[in-house]
């Protein structure tokens, strides 16, 4: 179940303001952002959203594979993207055909490595929201994933201070004062709140 942090804004905006939502966020338990698929486990799976005025995003994870032979994340899936590129470096210079994730191993998706391109995508990204994507792989098949949207320039998964930057520079607030309006949260079909926004874990007390 997906906890959108407007609804908790609306109620209980103090809670997420400032230096509360800096000091609760490396707090995000390992246990709340993950999906397996057969022997494969993905975590925190996080997107670069798209500069200004650019079409691409960046899909990096951490992808463990239990099993006792290799597995290849072979594809991703997504309404909103026209089309992806998996790349086994930083150079994207030629896609590859998949990425292999040896038995027993762990392979880290992230800026300057192994990652997916995500490109002519075909709608807003808000960034603190999340993007559904369906990984597909070889062996362990299909699992549909709840990737974070991160500010463009974020380092890792859960990046605060890379999204901090980000909602200075577009002049968001993360006290949370004006809540999306209702027209905004029509685009957000298949967008949902962060996965691992700390209110996933601490809602509010009922007032
Ligand atoms: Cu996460």
């Amino acid at each position: 179940m997906t906890i959108r942090r407007r609804d908790l804004l609306v109620g209980g905006g103090s809670v997420l303001g400032g230096a509360a939502f800096a000091l609760l966020a490396p707090q995000w338990p390992a246990s709340a952002h993950e999906y397996t698929v057969g022997e494969v486990k993905v975590e925190h799976p996080w997107l670069r959203a798209p500069k200004e005025g650019e079409t691409t995003a960046y899909l990096f994870a951490l992808i463990s594979n239990k099993g006792a032979t290799p597995d290849k994340l072979v594809g991703v899936k997504a309404a909103a993207v026209g089309r992806t590129a998996i790349y086994v470096g930083a150079h994207e210079d030629k896609a590859a055909d998949a990425l292999v994730i040896p038995p027993k191993k762990k392979l880290t998706l992230k800026p300057g490595g192994p990652h997916v391109a995500l490109l002519d995508i075909k709608k807003y990204l808000q960034v603190g929201w999340g993007l559904e994507l369906t990984l597909v792989f070889e062996k362990a098949g299909e699992v549909t994933i709840d990737a974070s949207i991160e500010a463009p320039d974020a380092k890792r998964a859960h990046d605060a201070q890379a999204m901090q930057r980000w909602e200075k520079a577009h002049g968001k607030d993360t006290s949370g004062a004006a809540p999306p309006s209702g027209h905004e949260h029509h685009q957000m079909d298949h967008q949902h709140m962060n996965p691992c926004a700390p209110a996933m874990d601490k809602p509010p007390a009922p007032k």
